[in-house]
């Protein structure tokens, strides 16, 4: 394939298989196991039929013999050889590897990896699965593969996925199912499957009774008919004895080598057929491709529901915090009493509360020297901060985990974190204790910066810039809707007193704005810690590498082959020449049911009429 120029149809399918590739649905929802098959059979089918199909039109016409579990594959492949190049038998499933039989001047295209890419080559009969007997037989003619299939409904799964992907590389199918189980479910979901992506089949309808014969193939006919296989051959072929090369007699298969033949020496009919199967795939791809797509646009919206469900909890701590550090609920125990310390004995904080305003002026000239209590405050405040911080971090913590645990999809991301989602980070409190001193340095910062009038310095000094910044501090966890109100009682009391202080330094202008800007800069710490923590939950959903440009891609690059398919596929000179444009339905007629050799039917039958048409018929939907 290499140095020759794709061909538009050629290079959307590459685009397509390109955005299949990456295509990933991580997450456990509904719909995800089965567009994950899709996602692979799609690549699958690119890679075993389309591509090479389309890079070398001229290649053999490759039919396979697929269908029910024993129904006489095998068999049928070596009568119409005339020897044994598959071996048949009597324990099911006798067919593993599968067995391609072509003219020995064809065996180029099959030798390399032209097709089935996966399947090593051998000549010899072979039990692995993953390989493929290559069996040279002159009597076949040139053009024409046969490729003798394992089960399609085998016990075995290995088979099963085989037998699937062998059909999918099929340019004709050469559907084989037996008169006592033509109405099974599997091989009617085969069929059906190739008459939605309108591939070329033939059904051979095997082992039929003398006396089922006019019944059974007529019904099978008719559900062809139902089922859009109405223009697809049908041949039955009666019940008789094999010989004892395990062959059965020429006449039995006469109808079905004919039309092969027929087939073969014919280049327009062989191509017709190659393109109807082609076309077909080729549009059942891109009509997969939307579901697909929608599949990927189901998983980032559970992902962006998991991502904002975190999100809430965390902007719900961070509010939290918010709201507790200047409602006075920092004001309390520890803090409390060591701001009693600070300004003196509890007898001065309770004359204060009465005479606040008679203390205004008075109180900083009360206060000798930098207070001693400045430092045990600033701790009180510091551990008050931080188990705040902690408990909401948790909560936080908490909340996202229950979130996500409330559907499968998060479910399942938390069990295959490495980190436990339902608590905070290990060195959460490092951190927090960091922010916690760092804000508590920039207060201090912030008053020392302050310009302070020559009246106020002395006080100032008096009281020191760690007496006060935490006054400040004081203020702040106090300070909702501005200025402290008497409302918030105790609390209240005590941060009253602490704007007193700060009044008498500042004056009262500064105040409002050194207080918001304290607290502006807290909630900016606190909301980057919890940020931190958030972050966690953030990297698991952005690891699952989702992308919503995926489903644009995906849903683009089958448009594009849409609309590549429609301006053709690559045509063969021979039929150009042969066949009317647009004409796409196989090209030799072929008997909808082939007439019984006389003679040759077994008698031992012993399936009953009416049992061989009422059965099937109730399994049928
Ligand atoms: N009498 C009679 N026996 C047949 C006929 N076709 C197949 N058999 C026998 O049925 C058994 C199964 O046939 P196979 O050709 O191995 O069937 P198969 O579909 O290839 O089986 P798997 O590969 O296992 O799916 C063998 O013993 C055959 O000899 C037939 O038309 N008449
Ligand atoms: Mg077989």
């Amino acid at each position: 394939m290499t140095g020759r120029q794709l061909t538009p149809l050629e290079s959307a399918l590459a685009d397509l298989r390109a955005a299949v590739l990456p295509v990933n649905l991580p997450l456990p929802l509904p719909g995800a196991d089965e567009q994950r098959k899709v996602a692979s059979e799609i690549i699958r089918q690119l890679d075993d039929y389309v591509m090479p199909r389309l890079a070398t039109i001229d290649a053999p016409l490759l039919a396979v013999v697929g269908g029910s579990t024993g129904a006489g594959k095998s068999t049928l492949v070596n009568s119409l050889i005339g020897r044994q190049v598959s071996a048949p038998g009597v324990i099911r499933p006798t067919t593993r590897a599968p067995v391609l039989v072509h003219h020995s001047s064809d065996a180029s295209w099959f030798t390399d990896d032209r097709i089935l890419p996966g399947l090593a080559r051998s000549t010899g009969a072979s039990k692995e699965a993953k390989s493929l007997q290559l069996v040279t037989e002159d009597s076949l003619p040139p053009g024409l593969a046969l490729l003798d299939a394992p089960d399609i409904d085998s016990v075995v799964v290995e088979n099963r996925q085989l037998a699937a992907q062998l059909l999918a590389a099929a340019d004709l199918w050469l559907f084989v199912t037996s008169a006592a189980r033509y109405a099974d479910a599997v091989p009617w979901g085969f069929l059906h499957a190739a008459a939605e992506r309108s591939a070329a089949v033939a059904v051979v309808l095997d082992r039929v009774p003398p006396r089922a014969m006019t019944e059974v193939p007529s019904h099978l006919g008719q559900l062809m008919s139902e089922r859009g296989l109405g223009d697809s051959p049908l041949f039955a072929v009666p019940e008789t004895t094999v010989d004892s090369a395990g062959l059965l007699p020429a006449s039995a298969i006469q109808p079905i080598r004919g039309w092969l033949a027929a087939l073969a020496a014919d280049q327009a009919s062989r191509a017709a057929v190659v393109h109807q199967t082609l076309d077909g795939a080729i549009a059942a791809l891109a009509a997969k491709t939307p579901a697909l797509a929608s599949s990927i646009d189901e998983q980032l919206e559970v992902i962006e529901q998991l991502r904002a469900e975190a999100d809430r909890s965390y902007t719900e701590a961070v509010r939290t915090v918010g709201v507790q550090t200047a409602d006075g609920t920092l004001l309390r125990g520890e803090v409390l009493a060591r701001w009693h310390e600070f300004v003196g004995t509890g007898e001065f904080f309770r004359a204060l509360e009465q005479k606040v305003s008679w203390l205004r002026d008075r109180l900083v000239a009360a206060l000798r020297g930098e207070p001693a209590g400045a430092g045990n405050l600033k701790v009180a405040v510091e551990s008050g901060l931080e188990s705040l911080l902690r408990e909401e971090a948790a909560a936080a913590a908490e909340r996202a985990e229950a979130s996500w645990q409330a559907n499968a999809a998060g479910r399942a991301l938390i069990e295959s974190a490495d980190i436990d989602l339902s608590r905070s980070s290990p060195d959460f409190d490092r951190r927090a204790t960091r922010a916690v001193r760092d804000w508590q340095g920039a207060v201090l910062d912030l008053v020392a910066d302050e310009g302070m009038t020559k009246r106020s310095r002395a006080r100032f000094y008096a009281l020191g810039v760690n007496g006060i910044g935490v006054a400040l501090m004081i203020v702040v966890f106090a300070h909702t809707g501005g200025l402290v109100g008497a409302e918030i009682g105790v609390a209240g009391g005590t941060a009253v007193l602490a704007q007193r202080i700060l009044e008498a330094v500042f004056g009262d202008q500064a105040i409002r704005r050194l207080a918001q800007t304290a607290k502006d800069d807290l909630d900016a710490r606190v909301q980057a810690l919890l940020a931190d923590e958030l972050v966690r939950y953030h990297k698991i959903l952005d690891g699952l590498t989702v992308d919503s440009e995926d489903s644009t891609r995906l849903r683009a690059a089958a448009a594009a082959v849409e609309v590549a398919r429609k301006g053709g596929l690559p045509v063969s000179e021979v039929e150009e020449a042969a066949l009317p444009r647009g004409e796409r339905r196989l090209a030799i007629d072929a008997p909808t049911v082939t007439q019984i050799p006389s003679g040759e039917a077994a008698e031992d039958s012993e399936i009953v009429d009416g049992e061989l048409v009422e059965q099937p018929r109730e399994e049928l939907r």
